[in-house]
């Protein structure tokens, strides 16, 4: 697909009334030119009739955290793992047990989720990509929501970094993050490490910017106002690195007690050389263990988790205290997993179970059976067109991944779909109810087969008799050539900020010399 292609496309898919109408003709015989389209695009989401199709729609509200894994109570990634609330949260719709983020890093995650487009369409691949700069045309699912009436408020982390939501165009409201205690690096575990850092602060949980932020969804589930519906997006910041949490959370994870998650020793083996470049052994890894801060990693993550689950605990105390209780969609996702040592691996940035499942569920009043687990392969294509659905608003014409609402309405309904993930240009894996197959960009593979190896620790890609499961899978993947080139150093308002400033330094240093 090109490039600009989601835009074009974007423009049409705005167009709900006669006026937009009218002006998608103009638009069609304009759509040479980027500029014209981008100019009437704005014009277009400008005069679309606020309102008109408000009374009886749904609210939704829209809960994105960063860096949470699998380490829930439900999902069982961690035996130590205790999450009442999020578990009181997903039970209330259809947990997704096999979900996937359509990329292991926050930004190029969310701009996938938020625009239904893939990196490899946009260009997206990285959290050096410029999203808002390739995405400033695109109908988001905020703007969407908001050039159709509803009533849009976001606050915290929802895309990776904060370039267009401050945009009149974007959202009614932006809060934007909420300040927290401390968050540069303190240096607590002794690792010197950047924010790969861990401790116990002196701080209340008040102090902390998740908790405001609650605070801040609270007030508006109580007051916005009634007769239109509401978008409200909260965007939690933790578990992110640093975890650095009050005393009372580690507390609940007494340091004696913590399991360290299973691994195998030599399980990189298997594991071509393109894989291990992700896995950088030699980086945290090592660090951690030579400054043997294993255990309390993986204590510092379950504490950071427990207070993600108390704001959580807040909000639906919040929802249900509020007018809106009855008809709310809930659409709960977390942008990717987290390695704390699988395949000495730590963090995101790999394509392999830990690093790509997420905790994710959706909770339809009416639609959805209340305590459902859906096992179907999903991924975060998947939701642009499902709250589309749910909501009945027009589905963009950009927007091509399939709706889950039949997973909604019967969890065990046959499904076609597979789950993808991609890592880089070319760096992809592909995820079934049994199998999960990585190809990277040099050809090399990866097969596992979680029936008999949930862990991940045998590599089946060579052995004989798998060439049907790699055909298979493989054939869901686009061919090199058809993937778009990564967007850094495009042409971008980011990338063009930057070379602005290159030019003034070097500028600078000659005017120096
Ligand atoms: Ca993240
Ligand atoms: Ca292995």
């Amino acid at each position: 697909m090109a490039r600009h292609t989601p835009i074009h496309t974007a423009v049409r898919c705005a167009t709900q009334d006669s006026f937009s109408r009218a002006m998608k003709s103009f638009a069609l015989r304009f759509s040479g030119s980027p500029w014209v389209v981008a100019a009437l695009f704005a014009v277009t989401l400008t005069l679309a009739p606020r309102g008109a199709i408000a009374a009886e729609k749904p609210d939704v509200l829209f809960i994105a955290v960063d860096d949470l894994n699998d380490w829930t109570s439900y999902l069982g990634g961690h035996p130590q793992a205790r999450t009442p609330n999020i578990d009181k949260l997903v039970a209330r719709g259809v947990a997704f047990t096999n979900s996937h983020c359509a990329a292991p890093a926050c930004n190029p995650s969310r701009a996938a989720l938020m625009s239904g487009l893939r990196p490899w369409q946009t260009g997206i691949y990285t959290n050096g990509d410029p999203a808002q700069g390739v995405l400033k045309d695109v109908l988001t699912i905020n703007r969407h929501f908001m050039a159709s009436g509803y009533n849009t408020l976001g606050g915290g982390k929802i895309y990776h970094g904060g370039g267009s939501e401050g945009r009149d165009d974007t959202w009614n409201e932006w809060a934007g993050l909420f300040p927290t205690v401390k968050e540069q690096e303190e240096n607590l575990n002794g690792l010197k490490n950047g924010h790969f850092d861990w401790g116990a602060i002196s701080a209340k949980p008040a102090d902390m910017g998740d908790y405001k932020l609650t605070d801040w969804a609270i007030n508006h589930l109580k007051t916005a106002p009634v007769g239109k519906p509401l978008f409200l997006a909260v965007g939690y910041v933790k578990p992110h690195l640093p975890w650095y949490v009050p005393a009372e959370y580690f507390e609940r994870f007494p340091l004696d007690s913590i399991k360290l998650p299973i691994v195998k020793e030599d399980d990189l083996a298997d594991v071509p050389e393109a894989g291990i470049k992700m896995a950088k052994p030699e980086s945290d890894h090592a660090k951690v263990l030579k400054g043997d801060q294993w255990r309390q990693g993986v204590q510092a993550y379950l504490a950071t988790i427990s207070f993600l689950d108390d704001q959580v605990g807040r909000l639906l105390e919040g929802l249900d205290a509020s007018p809106r209780k009855e008809n709310t969609i809930i659409v709960w996702w977390t942008d990717h997993g987290w390695h704390l040592g699988e395949k000495q691996h730590w963090r995101k940035f790999a394509l392999w179970e830990e690093a790509t499942r997420t905790s994710m569920a959706i909770v339809a009043p009416g639609v959805a059976n209340a305590g459902a687990r859906c096992e179907a392969p999903v991924d975060y294509i998947n939701i642009y067109p499902t709250l589309c659905e749910l909501t009945g608003l027009a589905k963009p014409e950009h927007v091509k991944g399939a709706s889950l609402v039949p997973l909604l309405k019967d969890p065990s309904a046959k499904w076609d779909g597979v789950a993808i993930c991609t890592h880089g240009r070319g760096n992809h894996a592909v995820r079934d109810a049994q199998w999960r197959y990585i190809r990277y960009n040099d050809g090399s593979e990866e097969l596992y087969d979680h029936a008999k190896d949930p862990n991940e620790w045998t590599n089946l890609a060579g052995e004989v008799g798998v060439s049907e499961v790699k055909t298979r899978l493989g054939a869901t993947l686009p061919a090199m050539k058809d993937e778009v080139t990564a967007t850094q150093g495009a042409d971008s308002e980011a990338a063009r900020g930057k070379a602005a400033k290159k030019k003034q330094k070097q500028k600078k240093k000659q005017a120096e010399e």
